[in-house]
């Protein structure tokens, strides 16, 4: 039994509360992991504060992580002790229909993420005597964790762990989006609305795939700068236009962008994103995390033309397999992590973490141990 330090939200709303937990060792095809960095997504920082955690509480929440195993359970196979590793946010079984579907990467046993437990009905942390939920399956805001192995993938033993633990979710994300599901196009234009950790790994994406002209939108301009570090050309606040964006876009992009992201997470954005695309060839991808069943309104005449609206989940990446390539290919210098690590702090100081996140200050946070 391990005794370490973790951030459990006991309740919706409430701050996280930094609580001495239990980690048993791993069972059959489990992995006990010391966790390194990890980082805050705009999707722990949602969840938290709404009711659809409130059946899973307490809960230990993080999701974007990187570590070392400390020991494995019975039949582990791919992974070690010592081995340097990266948390996945999507499982790879290998075995589902939608692991051996080459187009498709949401691996049935995500339904273990969805009860934020590594099985049907158990984890392997307690706090104060009561079983703690992991987010996603996976609790990295602590300092040990117990997960499944197809959940867990190793990564390059040279890997600067600090840097690369945002590629397991914001980073995959959004550079998967441009590469994997838009398939960004060289000489293309593209508007990606929302400049958060994800958004700007869109760009960076877009960027990589070789589009002429990338155009960030958001409501928030301290964001502007770090966009045009990572490759956006020009930059715009909807509410600073005398028209809206769609239109704005239509002039400026001759008929609108080529492709168009939604990474701000709000239903409405939707529309305004697929409107903002090229009126007969665009492609809209959903990255934000718009909720589960909430309506999307959107008029009939977008479709008119030829527009196409898709969505994209972790990039679209088969993860055991393909997140540790991009940890590879961080370290051989094809993209650039350090603009979007804006700032570091340690497991203690996650409130302040949280709250730097909230107020649009911070793109990505990293906490170390
Ligand atoms: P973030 O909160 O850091 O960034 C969101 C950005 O959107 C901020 O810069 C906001 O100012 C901006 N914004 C908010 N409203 C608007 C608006 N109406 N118009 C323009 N800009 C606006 O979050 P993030 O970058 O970490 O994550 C972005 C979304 O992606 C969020 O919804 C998150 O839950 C989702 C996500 N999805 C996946 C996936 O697999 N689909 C993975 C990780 C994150
Ligand atoms: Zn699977």
């Amino acid at each position: 039994m391990i005794r370490c330090k973790a951030a459990v939200l006991w309740k919706p709303g409430a701050p996280l509360a930094i609580e001495e937990i239990e980690v048993a060792p791993p069972k059959k095809k489990e992995v006990r992991i010391k966790i390194v960095a990890t980082g805050i997504c705009g999707t722990d920082i949602k969840d938290m504060d709404t009711d659809v955690l409130s059946q899973f509480c307490p809960i230990i929440m993080g999701h974007e992580a990187v570590g070392i195993v400390e020991s494995v359970g019975e039949e582990v196979s791919t992974v070690r002790t010592g081995d340097k590793v990266i948390f996945l946010c999507i499982p790879q079984c290998g075995e589902c229909n939608t692991c051996l579907n080459s187009k498709n990467n949401m691996c049935a046993e995500i339904r273990h993420s969805a009860v934020h437990l590594i099985s049907e009905d158990s984890s392997r942390i307690t706090c104060k005597g009561k079983l703690m939920h992991q987010y996603f399956a996976l609790g990295t805001l602590s300092e040990y964790t117990v997960i499944n192995e197809i959940s867990v993938a190793k990564v390059d033993d040279a890997a600067p762990l600090e840097k690369v633990s945002i590629i397991g979710c914001g980073f995959a994300t959004g550079y998967g989006a441009a590469i994997n599901s838009a398939k960004v196009t060289p000489g293309s234009t593209c508007a990606v609305f929302g400049l958060g950790g994800v958004g700007l790994s869109v760009i960076i994406g877009c960027k990589a795939a070789g589009a002429a002209r990338i155009i960030g939108v958001d409501i928030n301009k301290d964001k502007f700068a770090k966009a045009r570090t990572v490759g956006a050309t020009y930059c715009v606040d909807p509410r600073d236009l005398e028209k809206p964006i769609e239109e704005f876009l239509f002039d400026m992009l001759n008929g609108g962008a080529d492709f168009c992201f939604e990474v701000t997470g709000n239903t409405e954005t939707v529309a305004t994103a697929l409107g903002s695309c090229h009126k007969d060839h665009g492609v809209c991808v959903i990255v934000g995390s718009i909720g589960f069943c909430s309506p999307i309104s959107i008029s009939s005449e977008l479709f008119i033309s030829r527009r196409t609206l898709k969505a994209s989940v972790l990039g679209g990446w088969k993860t055991k397999e393909e997140i540790p390539k991009l940890v590879s290919d961080y370290m051989a210098q094809k993209f650039n992590l350090d603009p979007v690590i804006t700032h570091t702090l340690t497991l203690s100081e996650v409130n302040e973490a949280v709250q730097l996140m909230k107020s649009g200050q911070c793109i990505r946070c990293v906490l170390l141990p």
